[in-house]
């Protein structure tokens, strides 16, 4: 039997160069090694308000963003998560095994609660939520950016927490995160992560974004007081256009060192440039055609649920005999 997979994106924001090469172009090469499910976590999404029609209109736009991107729905599930209750019940059950203290350390948790004026609870509880949606497959592997490392550990944590309580129940799953480019950063600020709700108008290159757009993004990048590309001395900002450009091509350290070292910083960006719209162009040309068919994404969305359900409701029933529950 194949490793199984897991892994999701939020349908908020639009999706950027951060989300694809942090986890989805990860996501595409794996794809046939195992038994994949990729989800859109809307549940996670209601966490902060989200207008119902935008929030709606998005879910579908991702999962047409995950095809274009080449996952290939024969063999992969992609699935949205509130088609599937067993992942709002298994977080219940969950939550009831996990100490508030480790919700309260997660970075994610801080730097969100802090721009909002109300803390709605569900954005303490939204690592419980991941975990479930990952140990209700018993996924063995979850790819994602190195922003949800933390989640990982904690999911890995609860787990192991639920199977010395109640016994053997979960498998406890491993992250794998890119080997370049885990954490993208913000193109208008090199210290912090590339994120779908900063408000920056040069703080990302989103994946819809047409030619002229990119071009002046990363034209307009943040890079440092060096005159030109110095790999050991190079601050955040040129680190950050490299390693977008090696996550792109594919090129090796030295190959990236050899074609960049005293490379003007103006050079740096129109290269980089280029390489991202020559990635994304294809990609987008394959998104309009996938929208252009809502029927077949429609079909798509419905069957990964049937798909992925038997195996989630499965868990929720070992989990409710392990725990004594009503089954
Ligand atoms: N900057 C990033 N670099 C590398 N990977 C990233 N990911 C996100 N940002 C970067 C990865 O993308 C996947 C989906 O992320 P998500 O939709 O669950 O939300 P997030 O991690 O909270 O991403 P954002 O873009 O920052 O959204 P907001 O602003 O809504 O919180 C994950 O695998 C993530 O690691």
């Amino acid at each position: 039997m194949r490793t199984r997979v897991f892994s999701g994106m939020q349908p908020t924001g639009n999706l950027h160069i951060g989300n694809y090469l942090g986890a989805l172009k990860n996501w595409v090469r794996i794809q046939h090694d195992y038994e994949c499910i990729f989800c859109i976590v809307d549940l996670h999404a209601v966490t902060v308000y989200q207008d119902p029609a935008a929030l709606r209109a998005k879910i579908l736009e991702i999962a047409a963003l995950y095809l274009a991107a080449g996952i290939d729905p024969k063999d992969c599930s992609i699935m949205v998560q509130s088609a599937v209750p067993a992942h709002t019940e298994l977080s219940w059950m969950l939550t009831c095994v996990t100490p508030l203290g480790w919700l309260e350390r997660m970075t994610q948790f801080k730097a969100k609660s802090a721009k909002q004026e109300s803390i709605g609870s569900g954005l303490l509880q939204y690592p419980v939520l991941m975990a479930a949606d990952i140990l209700l497959y018993q996924a063995g592997i979850v790819p994602v950016g190195e922003d949800q490392a933390q989640h990982l550990e904690l999911t890995r944590d609860i787990a192991q927490r639920f199977n010395s309580l109640y016994g053997d129940t979960f498998v406890v799953p491993n992250t794998s995160l890119p080997t370049v480019a885990a954490r993208v950063m913000g193109l208008d600020d090199p210290t912090q992560k590339m994120s779908k709700s900063a408000t920056g108008l040069n703080h990302a290159v989103g994946l819809l974004d047409p030619p002229d757009k990119i071009r002046k993004t990363i034209m307009r990048a943040t890079t440092d007081s060096n005159p030109a590309v110095d790999i050991p001395n190079a601050g955040p900002g040129v680190i950050n256009l490299l390693s977008i450009y090696q996550a792109f091509s594919g090129a090796t350290d030295e190959e990236i060192k050899a074609q960049f070292t005293g490379l003007r910083y103006g050079d740096l960006k129109k290269l980089v440039a280029e390489m991202v719209i020559t990635h994304l162009e294809p990609f987008q040309q394959r998104y309009r055609e996938i929208t252009a068919d809502p029927a077949y994404l429609a079909a798509i969305l419905r069957e990964g649920a049937e798909r992925v359900a038997p195996i989630a409701n499965d868990t929720v029933h070992t989990v409710k005999q392990r725990m004594g529950l009503y089954t």
